[in-house]
């Protein structure tokens, strides 16, 4: 038999859970953040903020400004534009806009004021190093991931100069270009000396090998990870087909990694955004069933970008352990559809997945992205226990505690260890 809970009693679960999953540190498992010795990839402060291609996206629609014309102003004058357009002159209240003012909120500054020279002045205020430690401190988050990849010309420049690695950032090996591009990434590795040509035989598969062997020693990699278009089908015949089954998996089993696939990002629908011009579309699903099948040997990460995908990939983690999913990504990462997932996810899968990455490209970011998924991963732990006090069961503070743990980067990191 069911009882009622009490209304104090859910409010006392509540409030429990708040606090413990508040002081849970989190391991932010995919980012676009970079340690501070890479530079100027290291972005933060407000006008990155203001320029985050999520608020770029929304300020064109209040816009009449050519698209070509924006990107000439100068990044100062895109802040200023997209704080006018998203700020000024209408509410902020899309999830973008408010992370902004969550974030401002979280270091103390006085957003009510409307004030950008203020706010600019407050931030000239800091130095990277130290405005690291407080966003880490502040957002509660003990490591991030990078997304390295191997192929840019910018971060390359530091990983071959070497610099002293902060132990708080962890690196992934992103190879996209390798997979959706193998035309010109075999010119590219053709000129470093790693293949002859783009004809896929033995010899180009195990210089493509060696060169994944490297990167992933010379960045110390947690796992390798690629984004896939909506169309994307798997086993295939094509270059990405071939080069999944007798280079990437083979060389994760050997090094004992994940394989993350981001799966359903639409990119450059319109190219004219840039960055901002990505979309979305459903992904075929059976690619997963079809490589947790095939390949169990291997240990896929699995995040998807449509929500209409969101159910199956649930089920399917249920059938393999050699599944872990990640995260409610990008277009997801809005609170009524995270609180969905999250849902549907404790309910499917227990607490055997990562809730939530941030994917911040701005380092502030963190404090927002954190603070606004703790409250809603909170809220929906806080049913779940209230459901179970129904049954008599009682969860104690350190069971809640080990819970969170779980969700904020604990079943990952046993996941990788396996
Ligand atoms: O492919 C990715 O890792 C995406 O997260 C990015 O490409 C995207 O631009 C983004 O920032 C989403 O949050
Ligand atoms: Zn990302």
């Amino acid at each position: 038999m069911t009882t009622s809970i009490a209304p104090e009693r859910r409010l006392a679960i509540g409030q429990q859970v708040e606090e413990i999953v508040a002081r849970t540190p989190v391991y932010d498992i995919h980012t676009h953040l970079f340690d501070p010795a890479f530079g100027e990839l290291c972005l933060w402060g407000i006008d990155e903020l203001l320029v985050y291609h999520y608020l770029v996206a929304e300020t064109f629609r209040q816009v009449r400004l050519p698209y070509e014309a924006f990107w000439t102003l100068e990044k100062r004058r895109q802040a200023e534009l997209v704080w006018e357009t998203l700020f000024l002159n209408s509410s902020p209240v899309s999830e973008a806009c408010r992370g902004v003012l969550t974030t401002l909120n979280l270091l103390g500054l006085e957003v009510k004021q409307r004030d950008l020279p203020a706010l600019r002045q407050w931030f000239s205020r800091w130095q990277a190093p130290d405005f690291l430690s407080r966003c880490l401190a502040v957002a509660n988050v003990e490591a991030i991931c990078m997304t390295n990849s191997p192929f840019d010309p910018a971060e390359r420049r530091t990983w071959a100069s070497g610099f002293a690695r902060d132990e708080r950032f962890t690196a992934a090996l992103r190879i996209d270009p390798l997979l959706v591009s193998w035309p010109e990434t075999a010119r590219t590795l053709a000129t470093e000396g790693y293949v002859e040509s783009a004809e896929l035989g033995e010899m180009t598969l195990s210089g493509v090998r060696r060169f994944l062997d490297t990167w992933t020693k010379r960045i110390q990699a947690q796992y390798l990870m690629v984004s896939l278009p909506p169309a994307f089908v798997f086993p295939n015949d094509g270059a990405d087909g071939r080069l999944i089954e007798r280079v990437v998996l083979p060389h994760c089993r050997d090094h004992g990694l994940p394989f993350a696939l981001m799966l359903g990002a639409k990119r450059a629908v319109n190219p004219a955004l840039r960055l901002a011009g990505d979309g979305v579309g459903q992904c075929h699903l059976q690619v997963v069933e079809n490589l947790c099948v095939q390949f169990p040997d291997n240990q896929f990460l699995v995040t998807v970008l449509s929500r209409e995908n969101q159910h199956e990939l649930c089920v399917l983690a249920r059938k393999f352990r050699n599944l872990h999913v990640f995260g409610c990504w990008w277009f997801t990462n809005i609170p009524h559809l995270i609180e969905d997932i999250t849902r549907m996810r404790l309910e499917l899968l227990g607490l055997s997945f990562t809730a939530q990455h941030s994917d911040a490209r701005v380092l502030d970011q963190i404090l927002y992205k954190w603070q606004h998924s703790r409250q809603i991963i909170s809220r929906v732990l806080t049913d779940k226990y209230v459901d179970l006090a129904a049954t008599g069961w009682e969860t104690a503070p350190a069971e809640m505690q080990r819970d969170a743990r779980e969700l904020l980067g604990g079943a990952f990191r046993r996941f990788c260890r396996r």
